[in-house]
């Protein structure tokens, strides 16, 4: 007689993440939950941004020194300042430390890395190529989905795509 099989579809939906990252030696700083925001609705369709979670395990800070994807003519890693009492976002110099042991998160409102120049729209549902060049010497190169425009969207209707 057959056991019925255990439910694991999970029904929370978005959450699950298919970065995928190819097979570096030992890597160094450990990419996970990447993802870029879908221009789809976006004022300004030539431009967004991805984000992720990066965490360096060991014991030096490493930097995140640059950024490259085949969908975008230019990236750049950026950070949010106050200038003039508005947020604005700019160029981070020198590139975005994960210090050691420790974590740094690229999210809407903070640090991100910048895709300007895109050759393309991007839908929810898409994938691009990122791959990023850290202090180290160390690249990781990563195929992260593309989600919809607000993070709040996803929240309040995890239906939608
Ligand atoms: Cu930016």
């Amino acid at each position: 007689m057959a056991l019925a099989l255990p439910v694991l579809l999970s029904s929370c939906g978005s959450s699950a993440t298919t970065t995928q990252e190819a097979a570096v030696s030992t890597p160094s700083v450990l990419v996970e939950d990447a993802w870029v925001r879908a221009t789809t609705g976006a004022e300004d369709t030539t431009m967004t941004a991805a984000f992720m979670s990066l965490t360096n395990p060991g014991n030096t800070d490493i930097k995140l020194t640059s950024a490259a994807s085949p969908v975008a003519g230019l990236v750049q890693l950026h950070e949010m300042a106050a200038k003039d009492g508005k947020m604005v976002m700019q160029e981070k110099p020198g590139g975005i430390t994960v210090p050691a042991t420790s974590h740094t998160h690229l999210s809407p409102g903070g640090d991100h890395v910048m895709l300007m120049g895109l050759k393309q729209a991007l839908k929810p549902g898409d994938e691009v190529p990122l791959t990023l060049t850290f202090s180290d010497n160390t690249t990781h190169d990563l195929t992260v989905p593309v989600k919809s425009f607000t993070e709040e969207q996803e929240h309040y209707h995890p239906t939608t795509k």
